[in-house]
């Protein structure tokens, strides 16, 4: 855990801690000395002087900051400006190369406000314009560092200063979320508010590159609700107007990502955090399926798939990203289902309803319509699907509950018509071949979709009451009697 600036006194706030002994240069005390060029007795008469002079320290009034840049990265988010607060690494030397303070040795970065009088005056300006990643070399002179009283035993007094400074960090308290749009898919419509549910991922590192984490290394999304406090205040505002597919960089000041604190190991106090991010799509729990139609038969339809059709339909499935999931290509007849059977997903069956014959259409169908929040094989949980379908036949289906239908009225002496060798039973053959001419001669038709032999037998099950295997006139009045009109139509 790191300390705040305010906490840290390194020597270039006007506090120091880290007191260091530092060698001394006897033969300069000659230089400076006037008094030892008179001293009596000490230099004869006409004596030639040799001085062996070692220059430790130069400056002029007249001199500024002098501000080298080392290494400028290529890319500048931001540069420092007066009143931000800055986390960068330094060493400290004096002009002759003596070290008398680093940041290096501390475990964490030095951080504080610049320009705001916690630091030396020349170590504010000189902080001036960097970019996180850049290296400097700041020489300060000493009016502008610690003057004539220089610190502790340290810094000498009258001492210019040298820092190689590596600034890792900058931000402002009033900033707010930055946004970058990397890569914007076309065709944009709908842009993620608060409430919606997204999959996205992401690649989150501190301002000079350091990755902390990765949902790539996870090999599975992040998902989650934008807007509604689960996650860093920062990303919540940063996911919103986003789109499906795009690459967005969101670059979060701490104070709305995870404060002075910080956490874990990886993200140290006062951080700003960079979050790469893809969207790899999100929804509404509100979502219906949103039905696109592509093409349409040339000729106008009368009649529309509905429930209790059986319809054949081919179609490619994948996710908002392009993942291809399932096809019906992929076999060699066409997928077959009856509708509002709960055969197929919700949202699918929806989004055949209403289709012509020929028609083709795009589905987006919403997890809550698919396969929810937990999947289903080779289907992430919470995945919006993308559905192509064409229609290729539909069947007209029967009522609720019908196995079979009249066209027109049934015969008006069913039994005797049921009864073809008249021994006043029918049994399942006769019943089968009966029901068998009533649908090849366009009188009847069979619930579609499924055996004819097993909608027969059920059928006859049904009439059947006492299952002995055969009907005769009693139960299929006594039926009759049951359910008046059920039996009429069916029988
Ligand atoms: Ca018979
Ligand atoms: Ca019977």
């Amino acid at each position: 855990m790191q300390e705040t600036s305010r906490q840290k006194q390194g020597p270039q706030g006007q506090k120091p801690d880290a007191q260091r002994g530092r060698g001394t240069h006897p033969r300069s005390h000659c230089i400076c000395s006037a008094g030892c060029i008179a001293a009596a007795g000490l230099i004869p008469p006409d004596a030639t002087l040799y001085f062996d002079v070692v220059l430790l320290d130069v400056w002029n009034k007249a001199d500024t900051v002098q501000v080298s840049t080392l290494l400028r990265p290529p890319h500048c988010p931001r540069m420092v400006q007066d009143s931000d607060f800055v986390r960068y690494h330094y060493n400290g030397t004096l002009l002759d190369g003596t070290a008398f303070d680093t940041s290096y040795s501390s475990g964490g970065t030095y951080d504080t406000y610049v320009g705001s009088g916690w630091l030396i005056k020349g170590m504010d300006q000189g902080l001036l314009g960097m970019c996180p990643g850049e290296r400097r070399k700041i020489i300060i002179p000493p009016f502008l560092a610690y003057g004539e009283k220089g610190y502790g035993t340290v810094i000498p007094a009258h001492a210019s200063l040298v820092f190689h400074v590596l600034l890792i960090d900058v931000h402002n308290p009033k900033d707010t979320v930055q946004l970058e749009t990397l890569e914007l898919p076309p065709g944009c419509v709908r842009r993620a508010v608060a409430g919606d549910f997204m999959r996205y991922h992401y690649n989150g590192s501190l301002m000079d590159g350091t990755l902390f984490d990765s949902s790539y290394s996870r090999n599975h999304t992040y998902n989650t609700y934008v807007g509604q406090g689960y996650i860093i205040p920062g990303m919540d505002q940063g996911l919103q107007g986003a789109c499906v597919g795009e690459r967005r960089r969101i670059t979060i000041p701490p104070h709305l990502a995870y404060g002075e604190n910080g956490t874990g190991d990886k993200i140290p106090g006062s951080a700003v955090l960079v979050f790469d991010v893809h969207v790899i799509d999100f929804h509404n729990p509100a979502d219906p399926v949103e039905v696109t139609t592509l093409s349409r038969p040339p000729e106008p339809c009368n009649e529309t798939a509905k429930p209790g059709d059986f319809v054949r339909y081919h179609y490619n499935c994948s996710l908002l990203d392009g993942t291809r999931l399932f096809s019906s290509h992929d076999y060699e007849v066409p997928q077959e289902a009856t509708l509002g059977a709960n055969k197929v997903i919700e949202g699918l069956d929806e989004g055949l309803q209403g289709m012509c014959v020929g028609e083709r259409r795009q589905l987006v169908v919403p997890p809550h319509l698919a396969h929810g929040e937990s999947g289903a094989r080779g289907v992430p949980g919470s995945a919006v699907l993308l559905f192509e379908v064409e229609l290729v036949s539909r069947e007209e289906g029967l009522p609720a509950g019908y196995l079979f239908v009249w066209h027109e009225d049934p015969p008006a002496n069913l039994f005797e018509d049921l009864d073809l060798n008249k021994d006043g039973e029918v049994p399942p053959e006769e019943f089968s071949t009966f029901i068998k001419a009533q649908v090849s001669e366009g009188k009847g038709r069979l619930m579609p979709g499924q055996d004819p032999e097993k909608i027969i037998g059920d059928m006859f099950q049904n009439q059947d009451r006492n299952q002995d295997g055969k009907i005769t006139a009693e139960e299929l009045k006594l039926k009759s009697d049951e359910d008046q009109e059920r039996v009429h139509e069916e029988l």
